[in-house]
């Protein structure tokens, strides 16, 4: 759990310009405890490593109003995960958002813990740019911008919601804002990213395809071979790992297999001849530096890249939270404590606050999203459930033909 996997990197801060269009005040903030990075590794020769390694740069500037959003999409997911749970433990919960409507039986697939990792790599995420995810990627669609309304009444199956209702808590997909689809199958929705960038390049488009996915997946037969075609075809395409050490009930700290054990899993790159970095996916910086890095080479036709974000998950695989991490048979305490202590958002206060901005915009932006959330549930609650008349008709919508 002890794993180096950060360098110092710097953050700056842009105020913006007044009226009077003067010089802009920039103020540097120093990484939380010795934050962020960047670790990199290409081929397998050392020389090369460093050299990528340089290519990420150490700060970057951000508007302030860039910021508050970040952390504005940071609470939503935070405080969206809080609110699900607790419609989910409600015992007099009304029927409409009663478990199984909410993620199979529960809230569903907790993303509270990997808040900077979705943000980081969403917002380095241009218009155009597709992401893929997973079950567990409540996070991502908030993370690009989706709105809470349509966003909480997905998980109540509602007509309003993203997916019109038929997707639910695994299927939360809005491709306006560029969130192509989650897939509950481990590992399906890599190859699906591939093929965005594949299309890409045919069209001739300087866009990018985002494949998220966790750490299990990996593991899957189709991962590799979706590096291996990435590489052949060059196609504009970044991997992104929310490393969450965790594969349902197995930690990856007892995982036997010799690349797991205290490994940077960006090594795994190196076999296909494309760029891994593993950086720390509870800095947001570290993450969008590094996300928007890779993102910027794939559009220049440079090619594929894989990026691990190492990072957390604060609660059980899924459920309503009665398993709480602090009762898991296969928990270790200390981690949990380590873990907890670098928790995104408050890293993200505390590294802000030193800085441009001020406890009390914070507090602003958290009492806005509380207000949202309130709104959202009962928007969600007032909407009718689909007609089952016309599931067919909008999976023919979706794939634009006949099936
Ligand atoms: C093909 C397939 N096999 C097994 C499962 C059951 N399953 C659901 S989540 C999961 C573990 C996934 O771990 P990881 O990829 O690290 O994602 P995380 O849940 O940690 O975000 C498994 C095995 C599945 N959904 N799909
Ligand atoms: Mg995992």
């Amino acid at each position: 759990m002890d794993r180096e996997i950060s360098t110092k990197s710097e953050v700056t801060v842009e105020e913006e310009r007044g009226n009077g269009g003067g010089i802009s005040r920039r103020t540097f903030i120093k990484g939380v405890g010795g934050v962020a990075a960047a670790a990199a590794v290409l081929g397998l020769s050392g020389l090369k490593s460093k050299a990528l390694a340089q290519h990420i740069p150490r700060s970057v500037t951000l508007p302030k109003k860039t910021m508050l959003e970040m952390y504005r999409r940071m609470q939503r997911i935070r405080q969206g995960e809080l609110k699900l749970r607790a419609l989910a433990k409600q015992r007099k919960y009304p029927k409409e958002i009663a478990g199984h409507r909410i993620g199979g039986g529960s809230s569903g697939h907790s993303s509270a813990g990997e808040e900077a990792t979705c943000v980081g790599v969403a917002m380095a995420m241009e218009k155009g740019d597709l992401l893929t995810g997973t079950h567990r990627s409540h996070g991502y669609p908030l993370a690009l911008g989706v709105e809470l309304n349509p966003w909480m009444a997905e998980f109540m199956t509602k007509v309003i919601g993203t997916n019109k209702g038929h997707g639910g808590s695994m299927h939360i997909a809005d491709a306006e804002h560029g969130c192509l689809e989650m897939a509950g199958l481990v590992g399906a929705c890599v190859p699906h990213a591939l093929g965005v960038a594949k299309a890409f390049k045919i069209q001739g488009k300087k866009n990018v395809g985002v494949s998220t996915c966790g750490d299990g997946a990996m593991l899957t037969a189709g991962f590799g071979s979706c590096l291996n075609l990435a590489a052949t075809w060059n196609v504009p395409v970044v991997f992104v790992i929310n490393n969450n050490q965790m594969q349902i009930a197995r930690p990856a700290r007892e995982d036997q297999s010799l690349l797991m054990v205290g490994q940077d899993l960006s090594v795994r790159a190196a076999g296909f001849g494309i760029p891994g970095i593993t950086v720390d996916g509870n800095d947001l910086f570290a993450v969008y530096k590094a996300a928007k890095y890779c993102m910027d080479r794939a559009r220049e036709g440079k090619g594929p890249s894989l990026l691990e974000c190492v990072t957390y998950r604060h609660w059980a695989h899924s459920g309503t939270g009665e398993h709480e991490i602090t009762k898991w048979p296969w928990n270790d305490p200390a981690e949990l404590e380590y873990w907890l202590r670098r928790d995104p958002i408050k890293r993200f206060e505390r590294a802000t606050t030193e800085g441009l901005l001020s406890e009390a915009e914070l507090e602003r932006v958290r009492k806005q999203v509380a207000d949202e959330m309130e709104e959202a549930v009962q928007f969600g609650l007032d909407s009718p459930l689909p007609n089952p008349k016309e599931a067919f008709e909008y999976q023919r919508n979706l794939i634009g033909g006949e099936f």
